[in-house]
């Protein structure tokens, strides 16, 4: 039997790490690189150091920390992200890391060694809301990004540039990237399905592909009243347009085609002056890899169109370009078995959202486990997830790395 997770013990970490970053009406903003990062970022080297861990950060700032087995070689990986977006929760993320350590932690206390060695990682800039693209530590540590360019990404804020803020927090590493050989994730839904259905744990199958794409549109400013409406032009409303197409790429598309516009910003932004500047952002996703490039190519057909009826420049550019990806059949198979073994309903699905385990899916066997999210709410402060839940996914996670790692007491 392998041992139990202690309640108290994982649901005090998700509490202290979500005062980290604290918004004073609930919910964490721990943007990627900011000092609340690099806060969350010093008190979990701490917690692993405390478990007897050896802690590693590579040249992204990821940081991961091993626990030593029978005999060396490729560890079973468990992770997530720290970071969060600017309206979090204190479960997105962290569940996969305070899992992590969890699943350490009831290893200690039972005695118990692993043959393989057991890996807790946290990644840097998994949502991409500062630094895009999303999923940036964890691509660039598994080859699906390039470090140097990487290095080079300027906040779409304009509040920094990737290298010298992991200079700033003291995060830029020089450990060389492991390909573990598992990678298990324990994350929240995000999203409506569980709750719904009344499962308490999801079996991931894979990530839906993910396209952002930039939009810069240049105008010119002009008197609201005097100017005819054939003479403008105008960058808001060209910006509009474009947002409205998204909206109509998905209606035409239907689920699980999805289009948002999470950026929409025009300037000067005053009311009586046509507007000569907009910069937006599209996020478009489906699990169809081939429908989703038609949406992009159809999202910037148009914007190239309605820029030019209205004398505008348009420049875009792409933020993040992901493919769908499936997980490891059989590892899919053994969360599904782990779950049942603890008399726990449990459902195959795909993730909507990005995740750190799309990463390393196409260099290792590579699953993740989900929990359900209250309201499906998520990247919003009022993010939750019940503590049986949170406790239920995290024992299948202690179950698996004790199969997989060969525990033994
Ligand atoms: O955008 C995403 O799906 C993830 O939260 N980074
Ligand atoms: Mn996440
Ligand atoms: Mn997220």
């Amino acid at each position: 039997m392998t041992p139990e997770v202690s309640p108290a013990r994982l649901m005090g970490r998700v509490e202290a790490l979500g005062r980290i970053g604290a918004l004073d009406g609930g919910g964490v903003c721990r943007l990627a690189l900011t000092d609340a990062d690099k806060a969350g970022r010093d008190w979990l080297v701490s917690e692993m150091r405390d478990l007897g861990m050896s802690v590693f950060v590579d040249a992204i700032g990821n940081i991961w920390g091993i626990r030593p087995g029978q005999r060396a070689g490729a560890p079973v990986m468990v992770g997530s992200h720290i970071d969060s977006v600017a309206t979090g929760g204190i479960y997105d993320g962290a569940l996969g890391v305070l899992g992590g350590l969890e699943v350490v932690t009831a290893l200690n206390v039972a005695g118990i060694e692993t043959e393989t060695p057991v890996a807790v990682a946290a990644f840097t800039n998994e949502e991409g809301a500062r630094f895009a693209p999303d999923m940036m530590g964890s691509g660039v540590h598994q080859g699906a990004l390039v470090l140097e360019e990487m290095l080079t990404v300027q906040a779409t804020d304009g509040s920094g540039v990737v290298g010298e803020e992991l200079d700033r927090i003291g995060y830029r590493g020089n450990d060389a990237p492991i390909t573990p050989a598992a990678y298990l994730e324990l994350h929240i839904e995000q999203g409506p399905v569980l709750e719904a259905e009344g499962v308490r744990i999801g079996a991931v199958t894979g990530v839906q592909g993910i396209h952002w794409t930039e939009f810069v549109v240049e105008g010119q400013t002009n008197h609201a009243g005097t100017t005819p409406m054939a003479l403008r032009r105008d960058a808001g409303q060209v910006a509009m347009r474009i947002g409205l197409e998204a909206d109509q790429i998905a209606a035409d598309a239907g689920p699980p085609q999805v289009a948002t516009v999470g950026v929409f910003e025009i300037s000067p932004g005053l009311v009586n002056v046509v507007p000569e500047r907009a910069r937006l952002t599209v996020d478009l996703r489906n699990t169809d890899g081939a429908a989703l490039v038609a949406a992009t190519e159809r999202l910037i057909g148009r914007a190239e169109a309605f820029a030019a009826e209205a004398g505008c420049v348009l420049t875009h550019r792409p933020l993040a370009r992901f493919a769908p990806v499936e997980f490891d059949a059989r590892l899919v198979d053994r969360v599904e078995a782990a779950a049942r073994t603890r008399q726990l309903s449990v459902k195959r699905m795909p993730s909507g959202a990005g995740h750190d385990a799309q990463m390393f899916a196409p260099n290792c066997p590579t699953a993740m486990i989900f929990v359900p999210s209250q309201n499906g709410l998520s990247h919003n402060i009022k993010e939750h997830s019940e503590e049986a839940d949170i406790v239920a996914g995290t024992q299948v996670l202690l179950d698996l790395v004790c199969d997989l790692a060969g525990a033994s007491s």
